[in-house]
């Protein structure tokens, strides 16, 4: 059977506040909390992170801390392709969501010549690039990096130097650019954007579900609806940006956004999302336990995480099951004698009729 492994990524590097590599820690001691094993059951694998770097005055002002985030590009991608190719779906836990382009590296370079589909759910886009980036931060350019887009053409930054051949090699992690195409890929929960996101997702048509389609229910058909609309992809990769939820959830979080999700809303969006077999990785990012009191925010989020790995393992489990009937069908079938043997009669026959007529 397929399994699920969990990939822990402790960097902050991309990040504007300090403190998001400590949300993989807030999760797991949140999980005490509802007297839960769920961190004991899963088998994890921990990305080397480069956090040394936030001791070193960051020297590119329009892509902050690149060279370290280029390396755990590298890192990630190389362990979630490596899980698929073992047959199993990693699990990501990430401290800052610009680990999600290393995500998306690694799921390219498992399956280079399939459609790779992404569900994004988050407040933002994550379209930036260094030509556009209002802060420098990395954590808001990773789909700009997956889908190997710069916004040259209208540049607002000065770029100069050795961050162009930087924000190249960024893109061009794991061998593929682009990784992603914008007719393939949704966005869940967005409501704060910048002009240039918002003229590429117009310019491109980008499927967006806004907040207040969730707010009247239905999720179950918005989930179905998302689905459909990627029919034409081979697989899915799921980022959930824990700021998608509303800002009085989540305080702990880097860039809180009001109207956002109810714990109820992301439970239900994402285990609708989670049960398609075509779903080969899922993505949890941006806790940041700083900007928390008391761990409220990954006490908040843990339910909805431990619910979105269950809808995963309980779809893994019908496969299992389904495929084992399959197998016993097959097996029993075989082992059914004819009552009398058809086969041999046809045979038979077509060798006779050839016989006559040549006769
Ligand atoms: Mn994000």
């Amino acid at each position: 059977m397929k399994s699920i492994k969990l990939i822990e990524v402790r960097s902050e590097l991309g990040a504007g506040t300090r403190g998001a590599s400590l949300g993989i820690e807030a999760l797991k001691l949140a999980s005490l909390e509802y007297g839960s094993y769920f961190f004991g059951k899963y088998k994890s694998k921990e990305i080397r992170d480069n956090s040394r770097l936030l001791f070193k005055n960051p020297v590119r002002t329009y892509a902050k801390r690149i060279r370290g985030v280029i390396k755990i590009f590298e890192r990630q991608a190389k362990a979630v392709s490596d899980e698929i190719k073992a047959g199993r779906i990693p699990i990501v836990i990430s401290g800052d969501h610009s680990s999600a382009g290393g995500t998306i590296a690694g799921v390219k370079m498992a399956y280079p010549k399939s459609k790779i589909g992404v569900i994004w759910i988050d407040a933002h886009a994550d379209l930036h690039s260094p030509y556009t980036t209002p802060s420098g931060n990395i954590h808001g350019m990773p789909l700009a990096s997956a889908l190997g887009i710069d916004f040259q053409d209208k540049p607002k930054n000065p770029v100069k130097g050795d961050t162009v051949p930087f924000w190249d090699v960024l893109k061009n992690v794991g061998g593929i650019c682009p990784k992603i195409t914008p007719d393939n890929l949704v966005f869940v929960g967005l409501r704060d954007m910048e002009t240039e996101e918002i003229q590429y997702i117009r310019k491109h048509k980008v499927k967006i579900v806004k907040i207040p389609q969730i707010h009247k229910g239905k999720i179950k058909e918005i989930c179905n609806d998302i689905l459909t609309y990627l029919g034409g992809c081979d697989y899915l990769y799921v980022s959930f940006d824990i700021d998608s939820l509303d800002s009085s959830v989540v305080k702990g979080t880097g860039t809180p956004v009001p109207n956002g999700l109810t714990v109820k809303e992301a439970k239900k969006l994402l285990t609708g999302i989670l049960k398609d077999p075509r779903v080969c990785c899922f993505e949890i990012t941006e806790i940041n336990p700083l900007l928390d009191a008391e761990n409220r925010t990954a006490s908040r989020v843990f339910p909805i995480f431990r619910d979105a790995v269950n809808a995963i393992e309980k779809r893994l489990k019908k496969a299992q099951l389904e495929k084992r009937m399959a197998e016993k069908i097959t097996k029993s079938v075989s082992q059914v004698k004819p009552a009398f043997p058809v086969v041999e009669k046809k045979s038979n026959r077509l060798i006779a009729k050839k016989t006559s007529s040549k006769k």
